[in-house]
């Protein structure tokens, strides 16, 4: 490990906003013009993009920090590249390297412009991403200053740019930014101010439009990150420029058809209207149509209706389990009178999404379901939430990785929750591609917002180009604006007097309805919108937003966590309408703790232990739940009492988690006094953001907890369930399949060349049987299971390449009965 960086002084930089640092100009901006890296495409005099990617100097506040930082990246992840830091996920690094996110860095660098300023009409600075708090500046002209890290900013530099430029990107503490912001805020104050201290965090996150979790979570460490995350250029266009482009899905049902929207978002900067052809070819679907239009100076859109030729045999988008996830080819071509032309490609996808909300005979309440492509389907996954606390760490490959897994773990969505990020392009794509539907809430989780004029006016933006960004996405079904906000109102979670209940309702009512949704429904007409989760659905807009109980079993979804009462016992679970969090913590494996400790941080009860939970009195939850149905481990070498103990909260997690998913999963068909009719389960959560204990299901790192092993059974397309109730055993044939099935069982594998078979005999009943190959990536076909046969044979799916000899060598069996 490279030797750290001793903690420079206090920041010495004054410049301190304002309260409520203005965005002015830049978000302005950022309304009349925008994206064109995905509209990409273009011809002879179309625009000219030079990418400001790559290394800039890097340095902190009083200049005792200087080096070279990637960008995208951030100060963190440039600081440990160079060996300034160790590895910040290291044992205690998280509040060693606090001293990070206090400073105030500046990005800079100089560049060249690669072409003649003289022929371009406008030229733009484009971010699609700062981190969070910057001054702008060119050639030492401030352009604006960005406070919203969701936001895209687009800077008009026509006037500002040389042939040779000197660019800065002047940051401020995200923490100090949020607790200024939070200290000017006088009327009244916000909840919470700051994270419970277990969870060793920084105060005022919901001041600042920031990844909510960057300032600690009950999973995750605190890194408020400064950084240019994501891409930088320059553009310059003349006549007109393409900067959003998107497409969405209906079938009118009148005329038995379907038709496609599509929006393009244009900046013209000629003084006059440009009139054009714009010809939209989908050959597949023997579609084809042109249309005349004029755009207008300024910024303004143009919608076109294509309605798809009705002989032609419309494929749908299906999820994962119910189809295939098929897409046509697409092109649109401008041809304008005045400038150059645009060929636009891109990807048709036709399903319709629903979210039912109707009388159920039987139960008193509504229904709360998704029909897809008009067939209701039970939706099967689990949360997501930000894959690093680095995003520039996030690779196409992590997110492939967990995706798959969810796929592969029989799951057909996964909600995006509202305290990480909107994700990546990527991310989506995936989703589209191999079918995992998206619950997208906006950013803002288990807290009170403020809603001053610049606080609404950033949101605003911010809302605007994310449902911009990813309405062509057939994968995301649904729009949900917040994490719990609605539940800590009602349930008064921050203990606000009675009587000033009102003042934050009314807030509430404000950022959530009258702005997100107001903005959604405009942009969006092709998918449902919901305030928060959980909610009451349509019975919490009858009670003016804020239901009495948003956790009321006969609307809407419900969060549900239990640690105090034997979670075997079903009878203790909600039977909800819909289940969209609900989950048990565990520690992840061995050789994913031992990357960030040393030999004294193993055991149950080190400092580091208590460290990496976050979660209060989380690690006594997980053994009182164990001794209810195992020995606590006794062995008398510390290590291996730590390993027995880290494999039976994997063991204890998944059984929790299938005892309580099968209840919501043979709850869809039935109503027991007035309640059931359960159409999801979207456990908590998925994937893991560092290497702590957690609820997760995937590691950091992407490997398989036990419970992943057994989602991929109990997510099953077909499920029988068995349970007792007074002393009746009943068993439910669970079916997701859209035709009727008789259940036959065989257990065969096959063999290939890519892949390891493993072999295990067994003299005796073997319950929860755990295979471990320690660091080496892949996952196994079934793990976590009861051997009663004498012979099982599993294999290996390897993520790299590795051999018989590595993995014989990194081999760990466990089993119930090694546990002493
Ligand atoms: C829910 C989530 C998260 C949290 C999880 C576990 O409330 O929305 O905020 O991490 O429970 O406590």
């Amino acid at each position: 490990m490279a030797g750290s960086a001793a903690p420079p002084g206090p920041p010495a930089r004054s410049w301190r906003p304002p309260c409520r640092l203005s965005a002015g100009r830049a978000v302005l901006l950022l309304l009349l013009v925008a994206t064109a890296r995905r509209a990409g495409a273009s011809a002879a005099g179309g625009p000219e993009v030079r990418s400001l990617r790559g290394s800039w100097r890097l340095g902190n506040a009083n200049g005792s920090v200087v080096l070279r930082g990637e960008v995208p990246g951030c100060v963190h992840t440039a600081l440990h590249r160079r060996g300034l830091i160790q590895d910040p996920y290291y044992r205690f690094n998280d509040v060693m390297y606090r001293w990070i996110s206090l400073d105030n860095w500046t990005y800079s660098r100089t560049f060249k412009t690669p072409f003649d300023i003289r022929k371009w009409q406008k030229v733009n600075l484009i971010f699609e991403g700062v981190d969070t708090v910057a001054q702008i500046l060119i050639n030492n002209v401030t352009l604006g200053r960005t406070d919203n890290m969701f936001n895209r900013y687009s800077f008009d530099i026509t006037s500002v740019i040389k042939e040779v430029n000197f660019i800065e990107v002047r940051f401020l503490s995200a923490v100090s930014y949020a607790a200024e912001q939070s200290r000017c805020h006088k009327v009244y104050s916000i909840p919470p101010a700051c994270p419970p201290p277990v969870q060793k965090g920084e105060c005022h996150a919901n001041f600042i439009r920031k990844e909510q979790c960057s300032f600690s979570w009950d999973w995750g460490p605190s890194f408020p990150t400064q950084g240019i995350w994501k891409d930088v250029r320059i553009e310059a266009y003349n006549h007109y420029h393409l900067i959003y482009f998107s497409l969405t899905s209906f079938f009118v049902k009148s005329a038995q058809q379907w038709s496609l929207e599509i929006e393009s978002i244009f900046d013209v900067v000629s003084s006059k209207p440009i009139a054009g052809l714009v010809t939209v070819n989908i050959p597949k679907l023997q579609t084809q149509q042109t249309f005349s239009v004029r755009l207008q100076p300024g910024e303004g859109s143009i919608v076109l209706l294509v309605n798809i030729n009705k002989s032609s045999a419309v494929e749908a988008w299906w999820p994962n389990g119910h189809g295939k996830q098929t897409g046509y080819n697409m092109t649109t071509t401008f041809i304008m009178e005045a400038g150059y032309q645009i060929e636009k490609f891109s990807k048709a996808y036709f399903r319709t999404v629903e979210l039912v909300q109707e009388p159920i005979p039987g139960s008193p309440g509504l229904s709360f379901y998704f029909r897809i492509n008009g067939r209701p389907i039970f939706i099967k996954g689990s949360n997501w939430i930000p894959a690093d606390s680095f995003q520039d760490r996030v690779t196409y490959d992590t997110l492939w990785l967990l995706l798959k897994s969810a796929a592969d773990a029989n799951m057909n969505a996964l909600r995006v929750w509202g305290g990480g990020v909107y994700e990546q392009d990527e991310f989506y794509d995936i989703c589209d591609e191999i079918g995992i539907m998206i619950w997208q809430d906006f950013m803002f989780a288990c807290a009170l917002y403020p809603t001053d004029k610049n606080y609404l006016e950033s949101v605003r933006a911010e809302v605007s180009h994310q449902v911009r960004r990813l309405k062509s996405h057939p994968s995301i079904i649904l729009w949900s604006g917040n994490n719990e906000n609605e539940a800590a109102i009602a349930s008064n979670w921050f203990s606000i007097p009675y009587a000033d209940k009102e003042v934050y309702i009314k807030d509430y009512v404000m950022l959530y309805v009258k702005n997100i949704r107001e903005i959604v429904l405009t942009e969006d007409k092709s998918r449902p919108f919901i305030a928060s989760s959980p909610t009451n659905g349509l019975e919490s807009v009858k009670e003016g937003w804020i239901s009495q109980n948003p956790y009321d079993t006969h609307y809407g979804d419900t969060h549900f966590y239990d640690y105090s009462n034997d979670c075997w016992n079903w009878t203790v679970y909600p039977k909800t309408r819909f289940a969209s969090e609900y989950g048990f913590q565990s520690w992840p494996s061995f050789s994913t703790i031992e990357k960030v400790s040393s030999a004294e941080d193993w055991s149950y009860t080190s400092n580091f232990s208590l460290h990496r939970q976050h979660h209060e009195n989380g690690n006594d939850q997980m053994l009182q739940q164990l001794e209810r149905h195992f020995k606590l481990p006794q062995s008398t070498d510390p290590i291996k009492k730590f390993k027995d103990t880290i494999y039976l909260t994997q063991v204890m997690q998944a059984q929790c988690m299938k005892t309580e998913t099968e209840f919501y999963r043979f709850s869809q068909s039935e109503i027991i006094k007035g309640e059931g009719h359960t159409m999801g389960a979207l456990y908590w959560q998925l994937n893991d953001i560092w290497q702590a204990p957690s609820w997760a299901s995937l590691e950091y790192g992407g490997k398989w907890k036990l419970l992943h092993y057994f989602a991929q059974n109990f997510f099953a397309p077909l499920l029988p369930v068995a349970y007792e109730d007074k002393g009746v055993l009943y068993i439910y044939g669970v079916s997701d399949l859209h035709v009727d099935h008789k259940l036959t069982l065989r257990a065969s594998v096959s063999q290939r060349d890519d892949v390891y078979i493993f072999v295990l005999q067994t003299t005796a009943i073997a319950p929860f049987v755990s295979l471990d190959v320690g660091s080496i990536k892949g996952r196994f076909s079934d793990n976590g299971f009861l051997m009663t046969e004498k012979k099982k044979v599993v294999v290996f799916y390897p993520w790299e390449p590795t051999s018989v000899e590595e993995l014989e060598k990194s081999l760990t069996l466990t089993s119930l009965v090694d546990v002493v």
